[in-house]
């Protein structure tokens, strides 16, 4: 199924900096979607290929849980031909109007004591290197419910440029005049938003977990960067079995 995006959900996205949609996939579809990232979770960490983060539960015993996964692209056929579909990739050219490339995959587990995000611009993750902007599409797989860390999204401040320096977290004074929405989402719900677009969450202290998929994109004609990107992004930040032991790794934004 595409979602075919009528000319108000068109509107919100440029009025909002994103959009919601609901029921983006049928529920044979999305539970196919969810197998997949439940097969991926599965996946040993291994050196070169998926890149595998892990944080410390923030509930009691704070053992090391997978905090998300980048990169699944080139190691899972179903989720490669999502990330290319129509139903993804599509929506994304039509919101762009004019050809898209992927430019990055990522699932955010945020699973039971997972941490959240602060406020910040995707843009301000030193994604300026390769393009000016991009947009993102993610799929919920876990129902998202006020008690698991829900995304929070400011509307309209996406048409305000960089708010914050470039690695830093949004501050209370670039924050002024900003008001977030929280999202509840069931899987298989959708939302598209702008790299300017301010978000953050809060941590997942129930017991479900609360994961959901990233994908995003760039315009074709900004040129095609996602090697790029992950080469660069393995040697600043690279995935915990490829860390140097000696060296501390900070996330910053
Ligand atoms: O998944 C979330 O709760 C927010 C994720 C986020 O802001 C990010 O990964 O940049």
């Amino acid at each position: 199924m595409q979602p075919q995006l009528t000319p108000q959900q068109l509107h919100e996205f440029e009025r909002d900096g994103f959009v919601l949609i609901r029921n983006a996939f049928e529920p044979k579809e999305i539970d196919q979607v969810v197998s997949w990232v439940n097969e991926v979770q599965a996946f040993p960490e291994t050196p070169g290929k998926q890149m595998m983060y892990f944080e410390k539960s923030l509930l009691a015993g704070g053992k090391r849980i997978l905090q998300r996964m980048e990169n699944v692209y080139e190691y899972h056929e179903g989720l490669k031909d999502l990330f290319d579909s129509e139903q993804v990739k599509g929506v994304v050219s039509d919101l762009f109007r004019e050809p898209t490339v992927l430019f990055k995959d990522k699932i955010n587990f945020k699973l039971p004591g997972g941490g959240g995000f602060d406020w910040h611009q995707d843009q301000q993750a030193g994604w300026w290197v390769y393009a000016q902007i991009f947009i993102t599409a993610l799929i919920c797989i876990d129902r998202v419910t006020p008690e698991n860390g829900p995304l929070e999204i400011s509307t309209g401040h996406h048409k305000r440029g960089l708010i914050g320096k470039e690695w830093e977290p949004l501050n209370d004074d670039n924050m002024k005049a900003m008001k977030f929405e929280s999202i509840m989402l069931e899987p298989g719900d959708m939302v598209f938003f702008d790299s300017f677009a301010p978000h953050g969450s809060g941590p997942n202290m129930t017991d479900q977990s609360r994961r959901v998929l990233y994908i995003t994109y760039n315009k074709l004609s900004e040129g095609d960067h996602r090697k790029q990107y992950y080469a660069d992004k393995r040697k600043s930040f690279p995935p915990d079995c490829e860390r140097d032991p000696d060296k501390e790794y900070k996330f910053r934004v």
